[in-house]
């Protein structure tokens, strides 16, 4: 338990004091960050925090933690399929595993252990690779069997009832869930306290560009100049970086989820199906957080459908009947910024001072410290991490793409 909070255990019913600050809207800012998620504040929070950089925006179109970052599954893996991949998501576990510390605020991580389980021939095939690749980046993955996997999941059918039996699973313990909001709060406090401006309702209508170089950014409340830009939009990545005359290989998808009624505690781990296009999860008050693939199509809607609904259902019950007469509570959706390789894009783009922090596709969330840390890091030094370098624009024009569809989780 945070310091913070035992404080305020102890203080009765003594008000809390807001977690940021409504701040005038300046007209110039050494930094301008596009994006009120966890990726955009995560760097404002870094850039404070690490770097002394504090005359930092925040443009947030509508309410901080509005987009994907209150729209996501609050799942934190890092057993990737690359190298690449595994070793950078696994440094965003390991700042999630000190974030309540380092905020001084509880995000409640639940390492509970992930599970994507393996139905056929070829995903056990993938499963396997994905562990050996894992194991060699000091990365706690493994391939489990049935008889092991019961034991983590007493009430999913392992037989060979089910359209496609339980062949084996990849079982990361690490993996976990999140309190997301708690995470968009705790680094937007973090930076507010720091001195970053949070500036929620204020939709950017334009960048302006003068010799190849960012000098402004236009917003429904005036205009701010600028040399650094940071876009970390989701859904509107694309048309953000547009307005900068960037050209991003982005496809935008709704992706749906949804939540039950509350049952009492029964499902301890993360369970994910590829084959059966479906993850899920028990949250701390008892809910079944639920998600299928992105909708087959492109589109900026936000709506949630019936067909989402049933197809989920469906194939959540073929391996756990048991949960037949439980109702939904509630659903919802958000937009995912696909690359062609389900990696992200970081970094700089053609344009001087404007950066990207996109493409995060149905794994954003997850990422949110490492790109915050490595983001503010880029703006502070100029220079790529190597951490990121992998995720460049330029790999769109050289060819060295991050093949990340096997590890993607989400069916596509
Ligand atoms: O990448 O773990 C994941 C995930 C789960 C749901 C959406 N993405």
């Amino acid at each position: 338990m945070s310091i913070k909070l035992l404080k305020q255990a102890l203080n009765g019913h003594k008000p809390l004091t807001r977690m940021w600050r409504e701040q005038p809207l300046k007209d110039h800012y050494d930094v301008v960050i596009i994006g009120g998620g966890v990726h955009g504040l995560a760097t404002a929070y870094y850039l404070a925090k690490h770097h002394n950089i504090t005359d930092v925006a925040v443009l947030e179109k509508r309410y901080i933690g509005g987009g994907g970052s209150g729209r996501n599954t609050a799942i934190v893996r890092s057993n990737y399929l690359t190298p690449e991949g595994i070793l950078f998501y696994d440094e965003s576990v390991k700042l999630y595993e000190d974030l309540a510390d380092d905020l001084d605020f509880n995000v409640m991580f639940s390492q509970r252990g992930h599970l994507t389980l393996a139905h056929t021939d070829s995903s056990l095939r993938t499963m396997r690779w994905r562990a050996e690749v894992n194991q060699i980046q000091g990365v706690n993955s493994r391939v489990i069997y049935p008889a092991e996997i019961k034991e983590l999941v007493p009430f999913m059918d392992l037989s060979d009832h089910p359209r496609f039996p339980v062949m084996g699973a990849l079982y990361h313990p690490p993996g976990g869930i999140i309190r997301h909001d708690a995470v968009v709060w705790g680094y937007a406090h973090g930076a507010d306290t720091r001195g970053v401006h949070i500036q929620q309702m204020t939709e950017v209508t334009g960048i302006d560009v003068e010799n190849n170089k960012v000098i402004a950014v236009q917003t429904n409340r005036g205009r701010i100049k600028t040399g650094t830009v940071l876009n970390a939009t989701a859904g509107w990545c694309s048309l953000i970086a547009a307005m900068a005359g960037v050209k991003l290989p982005i496809e935008t998808r709704p992706l749906q989820a949804c939540v039950t009624e509350p049952l009492k505690p029964f499902l301890d781990t993360v369970v994910v199906s590829g084959t059966l296009h479906f993850y899920l999860s028990q949250s701390d008050r008892g809910e079944l957080v639920m998600g299928a693939s992105v909708d087959p199509f492109t589109s900026y809607s936000m709506d949630s459908t019936l067909s989402f609904m049933e197809g989920l259902s469906g194939h959540v019950l073929e391996l756990f009947p048991s949960l037949a007469k439980v109702r939904m509570l509630r659903q919802w959706a958000g937009l995912c910024d696909m690359t062609p390789d389900y990696s992200p894009i970081m970094g700089f783009t053609p344009v001087e001072g404007f950066l990207v922090d996109v493409g995060w596709g149905t794994y954003g969330f997850k990422a949110g410290p490492v790109s915050g840390k490595r983001m503010a890091e880029l703006i502070a030094t100029n220079r790529t991490p190597d951490l990121i370098t992998a995720f460049g624009y330029d790999r769109f024009f050289n060819g060295t793409l991050v093949g990340e569809k096997g590890a993607a989780s989400v069916g596509h």
